[in-house]
């Protein structure tokens, strides 16, 4: 006979889980106990929601779920904007909650909610363990469930009384799933329509992102030699093929890297979710063909309707592609002079000395001081744009920002998980003053767990984006600015370090020195926002025409 929360620990250990971010509380106790006689690490972090970010961009860096554990009603419910992140972002996580007794009630409703019915609409499944008999299987489902595209979050609740009773049964052991691939007819069709094309033009999207997809999608791209951009979130999914990148469309229209897409009469969209904000608008007039490749198919939306789509493994659908395609690709009309165009275009004000700096000055210092394969991990703020117009990837997954969700306060946590996973790598989150201090305590963690992390802090002193937003729909500039910590102080109080950049031409050494120093470190750098309207509006609304409706 094995006690549930043995149970529970052990089938997590044969998913091959290292470690579980957590706030227990008493009703975690047994599953803490059997922990502590596993191999799985816990981790406990200073809010809940920071644990669910740190589960989530386990799984979205790995393909695994990450493991986050709380307590019942308050600490559970501290879960449920990750959920969302992980949810909408498509990040396999698994929560773990606590529950009160279920077959008797000695503290009446104390605490109790009902996490399950709250967590149905953030997640892929959500269940209560109402026996230890039914641990194995439910582990193993929720893995399976969690790790199926589209992947996603999944929630078990495990009531105290069920955690502490015992069960004589065997583990359900996972074995490996291929996903099924599109019939060979249809590759064929959808390459007849990329060779009739003029001027194809490939569209990454994030579910090109996938840890799995580095290799063939790299590999397609190198092959068919066709130019490429990609949306936020599938932003450096393929590693190399620099000369072949077009841009990443950070706005939904009327950004120079529109111009292409306006050129382009076929675009195959690898991996797009239109979870996203839209990469650009469907063409109205239906000239320009458009293709889905997918796991699943497209859902047709206002601003999305693929002509054709490639349904199943996007690696198999791709590499399948690539051989029907192999020489046999002409275009017409090159996108080249374009191309050179638009990079010079979104580039223009990286080399501006002005302080505070401005954010392509702040974005190519960032890119000087990460190596190629180090990792930014973005918070949410007005930066965002910046990075995703203007910072440059050649290694797949070095640039994590959340366009699903768009949460402010996932920055530091996901940088905390990416030290985690890739200790040999230089690590930089990157956030506003806003967004930082919505889970800054998470310094302390990173302290005790002894990280060599970095995190940039963006102060403008307001909401950027809400206030620019604010202008660029005419209010009067109102009720965004706050007030800041000493963020050099602040660092030191947690043990870390703190640097005050004071002019630009401070802020790349800086950086450089405290990732050469090790230990986590907090850098503040000031910044000239005054290029949103400049550029983002008003220069792009003189060269492109103004915007149906201006948008982030
Ligand atoms: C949790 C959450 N609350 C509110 C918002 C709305 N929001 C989007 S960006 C933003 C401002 C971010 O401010 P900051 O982190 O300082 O970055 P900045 O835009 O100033 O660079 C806000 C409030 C959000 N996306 N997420
Ligand atoms: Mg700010």
């Amino acid at each position: 006979m094995t006690k549930a929360s043995d149970l529970l620990v052990s089938a997590l250990e044969s998913e091959q889980v290292e470690r579980i971010f957590a706030v227990p509380g008493e009703e975690n106790l047994d599953v803490v106990e059997s922990l502590r006689k596993s191999r799985i690490e816990l981790i406990v972090t200073r809010h809940e929601q920071a644990a669910a970010f740190m589960a989530a961009t386990h799984g979205r860096l790995t393909g695994r779920p990450g493991v986050c554990l709380s307590t019942l009603g308050p600490g559970a419910l501290n879960f449920t904007t990750a959920a969302a992140y992980a949810h909408l972002g498509a990040m396999p996580m698994l929560m773990l909650t606590g529950q009160k007794p279920i077959k008797s009630a000695r503290q009446g409703r104390f605490q109790i909610v009902d996490i399950v019915g709250a967590m149905r609409p953030l997640t892929k499944m959500t269940r209560q363990i109402v026996s230890a008999a039914s641990i194995p299987t439910l582990v193993r489902d929720a893995f399976r469930i969690a790790m199926e595209e589209r992947p996603g979050p999944v929630h078990l609740e495990l009531p105290e009384d069920i955690a502490a009773e015992t069960a004589d049964v065997a583990l359900v052991h996972p074995h490996p799933i291929d996903w099924p691939v599109p019939a060979h007819a249809t590759v064929e069709r959808v390459a007849r329509m990329i060779l009739a094309a003029e001027c194809p033009l490939i569209m990454i999207g994030a579910a090109g992102n996938r840890p799995r997809l580095v290799e063939p999608l790299s590999d397609f791209v190198r092959r068919t030699r066709l130019p490429f951009f990609n949306t936020q979130m599938g932003k450096g999914a393929v590693t190399g093929s620099s000369e072949l990148y077009i841009g990443t469309a950070a706005l939904s229209e009327r950004d120079y890297i529109h111009e292409a897409i306006d050129a382009a009469d076929l675009i195959l969209a690898i991996g797009h979710d239109t979870v996203e904000k839209p990469p650009f608008l469907a063409d109205a007039a239906g000239v320009r063909k458009l293709i889905h490749v997918g796991y699943l198919p497209a859902s047709v939306e206002q601003v999305f309707y693929p002509d054709a789509e490639l349904i199943g493994d996007i690696g198999a659908s791709v590499t399948a592609l690539a051989l029907e395609l192999d020489g046999r690709i002409q275009p017409r009309r090159s996108l080249g002079p374009l191309r050179e165009h638009i990079l010079a275009r979104v580039n223009e004000g990286a080399d501006d000395g002005r302080f505070p700096v401005t954010p392509q000055r702040l974005v190519r210092d960032v890119r000087r001081v990460v190596p190629e394969d180090g990792i930014v991990c973005l918070d949410n703020g007005m930066y965002k744009i910046w990075f995703a117009r203007n910072y440059r990837t050649r290694i797949a997954n070095t640039l994590l920002l959340d366009n699903a969700l768009a949460t402010m306060g996932a920055g530091l946590p996901s940088a905390i998980m990416a030290k985690l996973l890739c200790p040999g790598r230089r690590v930089l989150a990157v956030c506003g003053d806003g967004g930082f201090m919505m889970n800054s305590q998470e310094l302390e963690t990173a302290v005790r767990l002894k990280l060599d992390l970095v995190t940039l802090i963006i102060v403008d002193g307001a909401y950027g984006m809400i206030r620019w937003k604010q202008a660029v729909d005419r209010f009067p500039d109102y009720g965004m600015t706050f007030g800041n910590p000493d963020f050099v102080a602040y660092a030191e109080a947690y043990g870390a370090h703190g640097h005050a950049v004071r002019s630009a031409d401070e802020l790349a050494p800086t950086l450089a020195a405290a990732f050469e120093a090790g230990g986590v470190h907090l850098v503040s750098v000031p910044i000239d926002y005054s290029e949103n309207i400049r550029v983002l509006v008003e220069e792009l609304a003189k060269e492109q025409g103004p915007a149906r409706r201006p948008d982030s």
